[in-house]
């Protein structure tokens, strides 16, 4: 049976909304019609589909409030779309605002519409500086009728912080792989001043605190220190004044090439040799499955749910938290021997399909909805 699904998600770049979107996407290429209802057209629904249809949310500003009312406005157009298009089901990207704005939207239509709420562990990074949200946090997962988590490791940490009395599913991010994989990349090597010796290291973030993009600077300046080698940063963020700093501390301008927030980066994962991911926090960590599709091998800190993906010796190496020489030492294993790192990066080009395939994830996401209505 064909579903009427609503999707909320933050539209900005970010995992989460490159996941909702994904999934929105692909769902709607098996039939079912998909209603995102967000401030914005998320970012990555950039193709048209008789399936999929946008609701946006207009956040006013009167001089009578203080802050603008996100939330309530959220809440109206969710019960608007539900009851007009009659959907089966609310499928939500964070507890705290989506889920708890679903369960409030719910109430406003008086329709028996199942919410799904899915986590990606920004609710449970909130709590680290926000306590007083944790009732709100819990009251979301426990009023939804299914909660799924991206990792084991996020699911684990609900438990263990938020104490929900809600069982929490897991269920594996997924990447596309008609777009993510090693394409040819004649001439960019050039176009960015890589010479054919030099080894290429690639970061992907937000540069958020939490990415510790200065460890990777201070990894990179490790490597550097013993073959020709040079790191694209790709993304901007709260932290890049501070990188820019540090790389020039370390005299490394030249070698650090800056390409702020871009697409088709297949393209740029395709010239690089290696990955690093030194995160502090990181429930997932979409960037190394992205990489992997395109060949290229990770480092990545032993944190959240890193080691989901990255199977130390098998695809890449996992490292202690701040320690930038044993991550450096570990990529030097791979840049250093050519016939370890094609293994490796043939290991990863596989990963995907073999843990995270896109086609048993969708169906994993339709199961739960087709039990939620008992289908
Ligand atoms: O990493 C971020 O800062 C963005 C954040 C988000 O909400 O989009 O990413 C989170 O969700 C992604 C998709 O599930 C995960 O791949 C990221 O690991 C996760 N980020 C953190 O846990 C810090």
């Amino acid at each position: 049976m064909k579903l009427k699904i609503g999707v909320t998600c933050y539209p900005t770049v970010g995992g989460s909304g490159v996941v909702a979107t994904e999934l929105g996407k692909l769902l709607a290429e098996r039939g079912h019609k998909i209603h995102f209802i967000s401030s914005n057209i998320p970012f990555r629904l950039n193709r048209w589909d008789p399936n999929i249809f946008f609701h946006q949310v207009a956040v006013n500003q009167y001089s009578l409030f203080q802050y603008p009312p996100y939330d309530i406005a959220l809440a109206s157009k969710m019960a608007e779309v539900i009851k007009r298009e009659e959907l089966d089901i609310l499928h939500v990207h964070y507890a705290i605002p989506h889920a708890v704005c679903a369960i409030l939207a719910k109430q406003m239509s008086g329709q028996d519409i199942k919410i799904v709420t899915t986590l990606h562990g920004t609710d449970i990074s909130v709590l680290g500086y926000d306590s007083t949200l944790a009732d709100a946090i819990r009251f979301g997962i426990e009023k939804s009728d299914r909660v799924t988590a991206v990792s084991y490791a996020l699911a684990e940490q609900t438990r263990t912080i938020v104490s929900p009395d809600k069982e929490i599913d897991v269920i594996h991010n997924f990447i596309d792989d008609r777009v993510y994989k090693r394409v040819q990349v004649n001439g960019l090597r050039e176009t960015y001043d890589i010479s054919p010796e030099e080894k290429v290291i690639i970061h992907v973030s937000n540069f958020r605190k939490v990415k510790r993009v200065q460890d990777v600077v201070k990894t990179f300046s490790n490597i550097a220190s013993r073959l020709p080698a040079k790191l694209l940063l790709v993304g901007d963020g709260p932290e890049m004044t501070k990188i820019c700093e540090l790389v020039k501390n370390l005299s490394l301008d030249g070698k650090v090439l800056f390409l702020g927030r871009q697409d088709h980066l297949e393209e740029l994962y395709s010239m690089s040799d290696l990955m690093l991911l030194l995160s502090e926090k990181e429930s997932f960590g979409l960037v190394a499955l992205e990489a992997m599709a395109c060949g290229v091998p990770c480092i990545g800190t032993r944190v959240g749910g890193i080691p989901e993906i990255i199977e130390d010796g098998y695809n890449g190496f996992l490292c202690e938290l701040g320690n930038t020489d044993e991550a450096a030492e570990k990529a030097l294993i791979l840049l250093e021997d050519k016939e370890k790192h094609e293994i490796f990066s043939a290991n990863a080009e596989h990963t995907p399909q073999e843990r995270f395939q896109a086609d048993a994830i969708v169906s994993s996401y339709e199961a739960l909805y087709t039990s939620l209505l008992n289908l």
